[in-house]
């Protein structure tokens, strides 16, 4: 609980600063609002209303509701009466390669930068979640030194309930563009966001300022969205999306069968989507990572699609052990790959497709009889 003593000024940079020792490139300090008070109910009714609106999709572990059937990740304090302050820590994981919007070769797919990560000789992957949670839990152990082992803590990489993006934004860690990724004006988007959620208090004097919202007039990234996921800010009222629309959905979350409509849109991503983040002029300028934390594998810049249609269910286990791609498993990342070589209008996966549709996977054989269909009416095909 409570350590009975506000955190000042100065505790607060003591704990960025240790928090960029620790690895991380951006580190801030959110004030966790009273329960119901009124900015609380301005983050927790936008999140309702996504909820409400459908846009979850089968991401049900986002619709976890308390016993007044409110959800939980819309208010913090919900689920942890106690959390009075939020460390948000974000690691910088840009590389220098190309981006997906640059040209590439036609029988390529897309992997999306953040699952590139791991080691280049062993050929493992590392997932973003357990590097974070290291670092988070390095930082912990040296709070509870200063500030006493009374005080309650949890790290959380993704998993916490809350909306980790809104309090980066109040945490002065960047603010939230109309891709809906939280971007900083120094290091762009490519960042992941860990955090610890603490009973510690910060005294009102020593708040964080809010980054300051750089879009402007800029639309660029929901001009881009090939399949229009992203709200029309200006009309929604909100910078969110329709994550059952978003490319990243469909080819990480979504099991089973994708919407026919959506397919052609799709292009060649077969591991999330980045072109919202790519098109962002922010990113521009982007730094390379720093931190080494995260290298990226450059076998998964731009992937052969025939390199990863080829892979058998041991070889996929050892190129992605570790991997968030591990997570999703070689059965889904197939129908993507599928889907991708029917967008690609290249005659020469027809073979491969011919062998899925005579499988006995049932959404892969239907992916693949779609994509077949594709290459056969129309070799020139579309690319995204
Ligand atoms: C579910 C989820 C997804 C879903 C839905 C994404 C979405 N936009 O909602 C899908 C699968 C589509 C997805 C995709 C991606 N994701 Co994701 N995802 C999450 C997860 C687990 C929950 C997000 C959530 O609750 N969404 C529901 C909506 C309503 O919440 P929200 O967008 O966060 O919105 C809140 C704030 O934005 C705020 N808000 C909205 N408008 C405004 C305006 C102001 C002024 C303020 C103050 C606040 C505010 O209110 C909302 C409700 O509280 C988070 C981790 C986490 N625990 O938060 C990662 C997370 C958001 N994802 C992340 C990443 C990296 C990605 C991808 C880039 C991966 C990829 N390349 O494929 C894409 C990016 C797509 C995109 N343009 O957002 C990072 C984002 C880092 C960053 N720089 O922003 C996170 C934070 C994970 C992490 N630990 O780093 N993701
Ligand atoms: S990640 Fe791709 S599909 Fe999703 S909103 Fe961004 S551009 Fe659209
Ligand atoms: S592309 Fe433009 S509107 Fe979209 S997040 Fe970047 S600056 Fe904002």
């Amino acid at each position: 609980m409570g350590t009975g003593f506000p955190l000042t000024l100065a505790d607060r940079e003591w704990i960025e600063q240790r928090a960029r020792a620790a690895g991380f490139d951006l580190a801030g300090v959110a004030t966790v609002p009273e329960l119901s008070g009124a900015p609380a109910s301005e983050d927790d009714q936008r999140y309702t209303q996504w909820i409400d609106a459908g846009y979850a999709g089968e991401m049900d572990y986002l619709k976890r509701a308390d016993d007044a059937g409110e959800y939980l990740r819309g208010d913090l304090r919900r689920s942890m009466p106690w959390a009075r302050s939020v460390i948000v820590c974000a690691v910088n994981y840009n590389a220098a390669a190309p981006k997906s919007i640059d040209p590439a070769d036609s029988k390529a797919g897309w992997i999306a930068r953040y699952a590139w990560s791991g080691q280049e000789q062993s050929g493992e992957g590392s997932d973003y979640h357990d590097v974070l949670l290291l670092q988070l839990r390095a930082l912990e152990s040296e709070l509870k030194e200063r500030f006493g082992t009374d005080a309650s803590m949890r790290c959380y990489v993704d998993t916490g309930p809350l909306a980790e993006r809104a309090y980066a934004a109040s945490a002065g860690v960047g603010w939230i563009g109309k891709n809906t990724c939280v971007l900083n004006q120094q290091q762009g988007s490519w960042l992941l966001l860990g955090v610890i959620v603490t009973s510690l208090e910060l005294e009102p004097d020593a708040w964080s300022v809010p980054a300051a919202d750089r879009c402007g007039s800029c639309t660029r990234c929901i001009d881009a969205c090939p399949t229009d996921a992203l709200l029309n800010p200006e009309t929604a009222g909100v910078r969110q999306m329709d994550a059952t629309r978003c490319i990243a959905y469909l080819t990480i979350e979504k099991k089973g069968s994708i919407a026919e409509e959506l397919r052609p849109l799709m292009g060649r991503q077969v591991f999330g989507c980045d072109i919202c983040q790519d098109v962002c002029p922010w990113n521009r300028r982007a730094p390379v990572a720093a931190s080494g934390l995260l290298p990226a594998r450059q076998e998964l810049v731009n992937p052969a699609l025939q390199w990863l249609a080829d892979m058998d269910g041991p070889t996929f286990n050892r190129n992605f052990r570790g991997s968030p791609l591990e997570r999703t498993r070689r059965k889904r990342i197939l129908r993507n790959v599928a889907i991708a070589m029917g967008n690609s209008g290249e005659r020469e996966f027809l073979p491969q497709l011919d062998a899925w549709i005579a499988g006995d996977d049932a959404v892969l054989a239907e992916a693949a009889a779609w994509a077949a269909d594709c290459l056969r009416e129309n070799s020139s095909g579309s690319r995204g």
